[in-house]
């Protein structure tokens, strides 16, 4: 799906934070200064406090070291360029970006899963998603299958109500699986484009979690071929390496086939997308930029590098 158009603006604007703090430090610590063996040293300490992760900062920096101790890089400019261009390198070509954003059914309605643990902002993403694409034209049907929380049905019914998209909902304390087969039903019946549903974060055992969402799974399995055709699950970039936890445990659990970074806005360590995909087999595809429905942008490494290291 083509989604939306300011996209890197969004990257700029959620990646604020991180500029302020991640771009603003490696400017004045290289800008204008001849590399050292202890500067290098100290871009690893920088990087590591960006929350790229242990591993691609030690990698990073031996490729900076090599180039420094040939001769090929001396100026400061010079290793910030080779910082930026080997974090790019570290995305394969094209395959993760956003230009893809998120899989298309061949025949309808194309069903989006969105998981992850309790307030991470998957109600906030779900309706951030159904804005882009009825904004694109498509016809979006809203499933509310987090009836484990009080108020999370009437969370999705005020989005649907604002953003004028059709939702089904079961009564608080329903069955998951009985909202997302009611739910899959009705998008079959009025052909809508695209089923999302929201789930909930927490049940009372992490294994009680898995099993329901295998049980949602199964039920939009059995209504329509192929679903669901993507399994976005959504991570709090404030929570920093805790991500990372979850995005190893859903990913085993629950066949993620994306991640919905939420809260970019409001870390200054967006460094933590870096450590996403060092650690996991699982693209970044969509980013959370805010709290307004238009507050996304989808993915795109050399944007967000860009962003990241930008006055
Ligand atoms: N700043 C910011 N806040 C967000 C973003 N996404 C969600 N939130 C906020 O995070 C809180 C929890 O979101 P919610 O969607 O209810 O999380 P859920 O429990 O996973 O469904 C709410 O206050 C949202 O407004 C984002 O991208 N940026
Ligand atoms: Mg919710």
């Amino acid at each position: 799906m083509g989604f939306f158009r300011n996209a890197f603006e969004a990257i700029k604007k959620g990646l604020a934070k991180t500029a302020e703090v991640v771009g603003a430090q490696f400017r004045s610590l290289l800008l204008g200064r001849t590399l050292s063996e202890e500067l290098i040293d100290e871009i690893e300490t920088r990087l590591i406090a960006a929350d790229v992760g242990v591993k691609a900062a030690r990698e990073l920096v031996e490729g900076l070291r090599k180039e420094f101790r040939s001769g090929t890089v001396s100026r400061g400019e010079d290793a910030l360029e080779y910082l930026k261009k080997s974090l790019k390198a570290r995305w394969p070509a094209v395959a993760d970006s956003g230009a893809r954003a998120i899989a298309v059914a061949p025949t309808k309605p194309t069903v989006v899963l969105v998981v992850g643990v309790n307030g991470v902002g998957k109600t906030t993403s779900v309706a951030k998603i159904a804005k882009s694409l009825k904004d694109e034209g498509r016809t979006v049907l809203l499933a509310a299958a987090d009836t484990f929380r009080a108020g999370a049905v009437a969370q999705l019914e005020e989005w649907s109500r604002r953003l004028g998209i059709d939702i089904v909902k079961g009564k608080a304390g329903a069955d998951p699986a009985a909202v997302a087969f009611d739910a899959a039903d009705a998008a079959l019946a009025r052909g809508s484009d695209v089923l999302l549903v929201d789930t909930a974060g927490r049940l009372h055992t992490q294994d009680n979690l898995m099993r329901e969402l295998t049980k949602i799974r199964n039920v939009l399995a059995k209504k329509i071929p192929g679903a669901p055709h993507e399994v976005l699950l959504v991570l709090d970039a404030t929570s920093g390496q805790n991500a990372v936890q979850q995005a190893r445990l859903f990913a085993a659990a629950a066949g993620v086939t994306g991640i919905f970074l939420a809260k970019l806005d409001g870390t200054a360590r967006g460094g933590i997308v870096v450590a996403i995909r060092e650690e996991l087999a699982v693209p970044v595809k969509l980013v959370g930029v805010g709290e307004r429905p238009e507050d996304v942008a989808p993915f795109d490494a050399d944007r967000f590098i860009e962003a990241m290291f930008s006055a």
